[in-house]
């Protein structure tokens, strides 16, 4: 069969079934837990921040004011809101190059990561690294790697150093579906279940792999399994939804700090955008994204429940949008207007 064809059917499996977490032993689903409602409320409005932040910097990319890559994370906000939530100030992220989301959950400042973007000097890395070049230690948040699969060993390796150092830290490594086929992740996970590391492996499984459905390219496509052979337990999450994220999260990070070492959340997630800006996604359908979109949007969710419960009325969810908004536009003004880096910069922060 074609190639093209065959990305198609695949394709065509997860519109039928978008990222669904298969049935518990008992023919159920398990119950979701409440969130309390400031809970909810911030759950809401942090996730919120994010999708105005990547739509923004879909703009200004459109507008020729970001250069080189960027991979935007609308659609899988969830995921590191609802993970965000289990740590503790101290605890570590580590990502791949789909990682604005990231750095905003871990409380990083919107002006920092837009002027990065546009190569500032107020942004993160001085306007010298872009879109998947940023870090902060004070957040905890370690980057940021253009290399698929890089952060799982360098995860892996920041786990080593808080099990060496009794610091009773937690580094929560991220990784997509396609990374997850990469050599490296299996030596690390072997490292990191024999000496008991405290590192919980976020697999964000969006179906695709830049144009490369997950069944074309898996001979495994439940990730959640993927280590077994270390015996590493796993779970998959339904990662379109905040609540499932944060149980799942506050168990997993709850197993590391305990002692018992690494483990595995498949987050069964979905990007609305291409790969990256470059990406007009032709190996799916519009009704395939736009099903998702309408039917299990990780915000209108939330939004939906906190109306239906009274906790929020359309008017105050207004105000928080029109926050968001605000915060949004204060970055990308800055961004605009923040002047690019001295020449003399070039001879800064070099390896020679
Ligand atoms: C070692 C390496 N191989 C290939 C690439 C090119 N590449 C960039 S992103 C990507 C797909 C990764 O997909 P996935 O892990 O599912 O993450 P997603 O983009 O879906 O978040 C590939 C092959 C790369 N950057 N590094
Ligand atoms: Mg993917």
């Amino acid at each position: 069969m074609a190639f093209a064809q065959e990305n198609k059917q695949a394709s065509q499996q997860v519109a039928d079934a978008p990222h669904t977490v298969p049935e518990n032993g008992n023919g159920e689903h398990s119950a979701v837990p409440e969130l309390p409602k400031e809970v909810e409320l911030r759950a809401h409005r942090d996730m919120l921040l994010i999708r105005r932040f990547e739509e923004k910097a879909g703009q200004m990319y459109g507008m020729g004011l970001i250069g080189g890559f960027c991979h935007l994370y609308i659609g899988q906000e969830a995921v590191v809101v609802g993970m965000q939530m289990s740590l503790t100030p101290g605890d570590q992220v580590i990502t791949g190059y789909r990682d604005h989301g990231h750095m905003l959950a871990c409380g990083m400042d919107p002006k920092g990561v837009m002027a990065e973007l546009t190569g500032r000097r107020g942004g993160y890395s001085k306007g010298k690294g872009g879109s998947m070049h940023m870090f902060s230690v004070e957040k905890g948040f370690y980057g940021g790697h253009g290399i698929v699969g890089a952060q799982v060993s360098l995860g892996t390796g920041i786990a080593f150093a808080n099990r060496y150092r009794d610091n009773g830290k937690v580094c929560l490594t991220y990784f997509g579906d396609g990374a997850a086929n990469q050599g490296q992740v299996y030596e690390s996970f072997n490292m990191a279940e024999l000496w008991k590391l405290p590192v919980v492996y976020v697999i964000e499984n969006n179906r695709y792999a830049m144009g490369t459905a997950v069944s074309r390219a898996s001979a495994q496509t439940d990730f959640s399994k993927r280590g077994a052979s270390f015996n590493i337990p796993g779970e998959q999450v339904d990662g379109m939804d905040v609540r499932a994220v944060k149980a799942a999260g506050e168990k997993a990070v709850k197993w590391c700090r305990d002692g018992n070492g690494p483990i595995i959340l498949e987050m069964m997630t979905y990007r609305y955008r291409g790969h990256s800006m470059s990406d007009p996604a032709k190996y799916r359908t519009r009704e395939e994204v736009d099903k998702v979109r309408t039917e299990h949007d990780p915000i209108d969710m939330v939004r939906a429940r906190l109306i239906e419960t009274k906790r929020a009325s359309e008017e105050s969810l207004k105000q928080a949008d029109a926050d968001v908004r605000r915060i949004v536009n204060e970055a990308s003004e800055f961004a605009t207007h923040d002047p690019e880096p001295d020449p003399s910069e070039l001879w800064t922060d070099v390896v020679r």
